[in-house]
């Protein structure tokens, strides 16, 4: 993997990620996108998939239908890292990848 680097203390979520909801208990980042139907979700899930291999860092994910619900983390570090946050900011410009479709 990439290696993670702990983020700043002050790091303002809020403004880089103001999409996702932080966790501090679990250090999680998460979301719940949603899209038109299950094709949709899919070809979003492909995207991230393939991204996430590229970055050696996974999402703890889920799909029902037209919902991909998302949990970043990084477990080797029990914490949030830069990766969550490039993980985090790739999967918002696939989501409207696939929304622009
Ligand atoms: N993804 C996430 N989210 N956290 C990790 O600690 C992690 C990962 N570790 N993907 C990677 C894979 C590790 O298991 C491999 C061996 O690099």
């Amino acid at each position: 993997m990439s290696k993670p680097n702990l983020l700043a203390k002050d790091f303002d979520f809020e403004k880089v990620l103001g999409n996702w909801r932080v966790n501090t208990s679990n250090q999680e980042l998460e979301r719940i996108f949603l899209f038109k139907d299950f094709k949709t979700a899919f070809q979003f899930m492909t995207l991230c998939a393939n991204f996430a291999e590229e970055l050696d860092h996974h999402p703890d994910w889920s799909n029902s239908w037209n919902t991909v619900t998302v949990r970043l983390s990084t477990h080797s570090m029990k914490a949030l890292t830069d990766l969550d946050i490039t993980m985090a900011r790739a999967m918002d410009q696939f989501s409207l990848q696939v929304l622009g479709q």
